[in-house]
């Protein structure tokens, strides 16, 4: 990102999670309990989480940035305090152990996870305890994307560019293919694995508890949504500039996500290409895409990198959670003796809320290159900037042949 910048730091039972966003232009209204605090919210629930959702209850504490209700274009800092860090407060100190502290207390885990950051963590850091890496490289981190992709949709949102998501799929359940609503997050969100097929869903909760019930988990498949993009955003010119490219990486960096694909994705490699691509055709009252449209969108809103001004359709393939209650076969830290690995307290199936995160990597993505594009240090110049270039694409016109 060149135009936004975030930072996270925080250990999942740490005191805080914080967050820092830089890039923000001055004058955006922005009321965390408005803006931040319902999208943490959205991220705590879905079907298939564990009892630590029930401790939580994710509210940010503005610290920086904002004043008397509006940006001041300075890095935007938030604090997201952990509830269960009272739990917690032997296990996590800062300072070193006394001589009288119980090393139970200090919640040591030595059989490193298989699918977790465990094992590489351990090994490159060169730590025994495998607290040291799971505390960090824990999903709860995403809570803290989520607070800045939050700032960044309230930004999109000025613009006219919306973001939704939902689950395409979870373990084997697929969703029926329909018409996205306008409006995906005002039909998903009261679903409880925000999913649009209300058969599907039934089944995708039935296989999460039989999941459960075995010890096991569940991964699956969210697809996010952005409309109102105009024609333009990224560029096709050099490999770091293709938005396709940069939204893949950001969604690619969700914990335990595996794959990413734009449109039809994979399926588009199996088709002659008159299946594919989407024909153009002429359209009225598009002025965000110069009047020039498209019969379909299999491309997924992106051609060479470059928003089409079609809605953007991305989605991310997340594999099951590590922790697993039917542990695993591992080796012990200590002393290489074969074991079974460590459980931690965690999720059966956390594709719901990934899909929270998907929007907020994409909102965070899709803000970086709409600054670049229209860049300014004020939101009103960022919308001139916005508005010139429309204007100029209603103006371009066709010429006399
Ligand atoms: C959490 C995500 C998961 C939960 C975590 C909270 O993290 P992980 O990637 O480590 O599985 O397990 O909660 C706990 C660690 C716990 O104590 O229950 C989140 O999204 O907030």
């Amino acid at each position: 990102m060149k135009s936004l910048h975030f930072r996270t730091a925080g250990e999942s039972h740490g005191k805080a999670l914080t967050a820092l966003l830089e890039g923000i232009p001055a004058g955006l209204d922005l009321d965390v309990s408005r803006d931040v605090d319902p999208e943490l919210a959205r991220r705590q629930g879905g079907y298939g989480r564990g009892r630590r959702m029930q401790i939580e209850k994710d509210q940010v504490e503005l610290l920086s940035g904002v004043r008397l209700g509006e940006t001041l274009g300075s890095p935007i800092s938030m604090l997201i305090w952990n509830r269960d860090w009272e739990n917690w407060t032997t296990a996590m100190a800062h300072e070193a152990p006394s001589e009288e502290t119980n090393p139970k207390a200090l919640k040591p885990h030595y059989l490193p996870r298989p699918g977790h950051a465990d094992l590489v963590g351990a090994l490159k850091y060169d730590r025994r305890d495998v607290r040291d890496i799971l505390e960090r490289a824990s999903a709860r981190e995403t809570a803290a994307r989520v607070a800045c992709g939050a700032v960044a949709k309230r930004f999109l949102v000025e613009l006219g560019i919306t973001i939704g998501s939902h689950v395409r799929s979870i373990g084997s359940v697929f969703t029926a293919d329909s018409e996205l609503p306008e409006d995906l997050n005002a039909e998903v969100d009261a679903d409880p694995v925000r999913c649009l097929d209300r058969e599907a869903s039934d089944q995708m909760c039935e296989a999460i508890d039989a999941a459960k019930e075995r010890g096991d988990t569940l991964g699956g498949v969210f697809e996010v949504v952005a409309r109102g993009l105009p024609v333009g955003l990224g560029s096709y010119v050099s490999w770091d500039r293709r938005l396709d490219a940069r939204l893949a990486a950001a969604v690619m960096s969700i914990q335990a996500v595996k794959g990413v694909d734009l449109g039809i994705g994979f399926e588009g490699a199996t088709r002659p290409g008159s299946e594919v691509h989407d024909p153009i055709v002429p359209v009225e009252d598009r002025p965000r895409s110069g009047g020039i449209g498209r019969a379909s969108n299999r491309a997924g809103g992106l051609e060479g990198g470059v928003t089409t001004g079609e809605p953007l359709r991305v989605r991310g393939a997340m594999k099951p959670i590590s922790t697993l209650r039917k542990r695993l076969p591992s080796v012990d830290l200590r002393d290489g003796t074969v074991g079974d690995a460590a459980v931690e307290r965690s999720d059966v199936c956390a594709v719901p809320a990934a899909g929270v995160v998907g929007e907020a990597m994409v909102a965070l993505v899709l803000a970086d290159a709409v600054l670049e594009k229209f860049g300014g240090d004020s939101l009103g110049e960022v919308l001139r900037n916005l508005e010139g270039y429309i204007q100029y694409l209603a103006e371009r016109g066709f010429e006399e042949r």
